[in-house]
């Protein structure tokens, strides 16, 4: 089998050794030199330029090198009947719950006012709630979603999630659809966002989520910078609706050197880490997902280009 490799963001050096150990049987062949086409089965991509699929006549499975697909739905162009297998490791799920705790416990610890204090050589104990007072609220209770939600159970926090469909998950308050999105709100003292980026979700976090959110609320985005709307944050942390904001993610990433997030007292901005996808432990499930392609089985992480995630 051959596999086509193309990454906007690095080149296969990291992933060429990780990719032959796991599969020494498969031909890995980089962009730009694929040699024939025609030969090509399978596709290992990170935002693919539009058409670069479109271009591989036998191509039988597209795998994802990230969690997200909306890098390959966002392609007009993309062969429709080709499966799209997203990544899901067990090493990538476990940097996620590591973001979220410590961001998660840095704004519950009042981090970012003990700095401003210390600054301002202010000494003034800020007594937070204990855990069990402050309520975590999740969009999105998926592989990452549903781990960080029993992390954050386990330190005791009030955690509950929103999702398409109900879920049970032990102590997490499970909210799903629209008709609770409200609900799910009005109840989150932190709000984290790990859902996928799709029609239905673009801008999710602007305004109208705001405002349902308690006075003083924080935000944590993890998810796509597509999810917030910038100008609607900017407003909200100025008013005070909105104390703190965590970024991970952005329109544009790089963010741009001139962009008002960087110099924002209550905004951190981190470069898109959150969860970085690790070659060596991805290539054993990208391994799998080959395997089970020449055994002509299905993907268990198969995504539905109409749900977008
Ligand atoms: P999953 O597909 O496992 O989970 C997605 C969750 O979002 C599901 O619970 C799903 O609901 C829910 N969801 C989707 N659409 C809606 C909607 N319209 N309304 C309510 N809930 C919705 O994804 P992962 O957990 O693996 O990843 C989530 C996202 O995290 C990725 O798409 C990616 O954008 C981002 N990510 C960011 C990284 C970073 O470094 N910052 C790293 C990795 C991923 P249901 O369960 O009912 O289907
Ligand atoms: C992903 C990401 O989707 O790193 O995996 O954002």
């Amino acid at each position: 089998m051959i596999l086509a490799f193309y990454s906007a963001n690095r080149g296969l050096g990291a992933w060429e050794p990780a990719l032959r150990q796991a599969m020494p049987e498969v031909e890995l062949r980089a962009a730009p030199d694929l040699g024939d086409l025609e030969e090509i089965e399978a596709a290992l991509v990170w935002r693919p330029p539009p058409g670069w699929l479109a271009a591989l006549p036998n191509l039988k499975l597209i795998l994802s090198q990230g969690a997200g697909v909306d890098h390959i739905l966002t392609d007009p162009l993309r062969p429709r009947h080709v499966p799209i297998v997203r990544l899901v490791d067990p090493y990538m799920t476990r940097s996620m719950v590591e973001y979220v705790t410590f961001q998660v416990l840095r704004l519950h610890l009042k981090e970012p006012e003990f700095r401003r204090q210390q600054q301002d050589h202010v000494w003034r104990q800020l007594v937070p709630p204990s855990a069990r007072d402050r309520r975590i609220g999740i969009l999105g209770l998926g592989e990452l979603g549903a781990a960080c939600a029993a992390a954050l159970v386990a330190l005791g926090f009030d955690v509950a999630g929103w999702s398409r469909s109900p879920k049970q998950l032990p102590c997490v308050t499970s909210f799903a659809g629209e008709a609770a999105f409200d609900a799910f709100l009005a109840r989150t003292d932190i709000l984290v966002c790990l859902i996928p980026l799709t029609a239905a979700t673009r801008g999710i976090l602007g305004r109208a989520t705001f405002d349902r959110l308690p006075r003083g609320a924080s935000v944590i985005n993890a998810g796509r910078g597509g999810h917030l709307a910038e100008a609607d944050l900017l407003a909200a942390l100025a008013s005070g609706q909105i104390a703190e904001a965590v970024l991970d993610v952005f329109e544009t990433e790089p963010l741009p050197a001139d962009h008002a997030f960087w110099d924002h007292p209550r905004i951190v901005v981190t470069p898109h880490v959150a969860a970085l996808t690790n070659p060596v432990t991805a290539a054993e499930a990208i391994a799998a997902n080959l395997r089970r392609l020449a055994a002509g089985e299905d993907f268990p992480d198969r995504i539905d280009p109409d749900a977008g995630y």
